[in-house]
């Protein structure tokens, strides 16, 4: 945490370009996940189901505000294990479970409610 000596401070016809470095990791998938460090975390999913990919990795959820972590939103998840969509199909109104690890979002649970 050396600060640099306040070079650009005397500049004065011009912008005073002082860019800081950004903490990384922000830029994460736009989905709101503001999720920091490690550790994971378990969410409850409302949703209908829209896709199921073809190899059974991901499903896309119509899913509905997840508290603490993210609005309502059509977006793609994936899954643990390709049981977590076994039987599942576009329309199905489902329920699962998510676990937010490092910023990733893996679905472990699905089913029809
Ligand atoms: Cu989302």
């Amino acid at each position: 945490m050396n600060s640099p000596t306040a070079r650009s401070n005397t500049h004065e016809n011009g912008s005073l370009v002082w860019v800081d470095d950004p903490v990384g990791g922000l830029l994460l998938t736009g989905c709101g996940g503001s999720d920091k460090g490690s550790g994971d975390r378990q969410y409850d999913v409302k949703g209908k189901v829209v896709a199921v990919a073809d190899d059974k990795q991901s499903v896309t959820l119509d899913h509905e505000d997840i508290p603490g972590l993210m609005k309502a939103m059509k977006m793609k998840f994936r899954v643990e294990d390709a049981k977590v969509v076994e039987g599942l199909k576009p329309g199905d109104s489902v329920q699962g479970r998510l676990k937010v690890k490092s910023g990733d979002y893996v679905l472990t649970h699905l089913d029809k409610r």
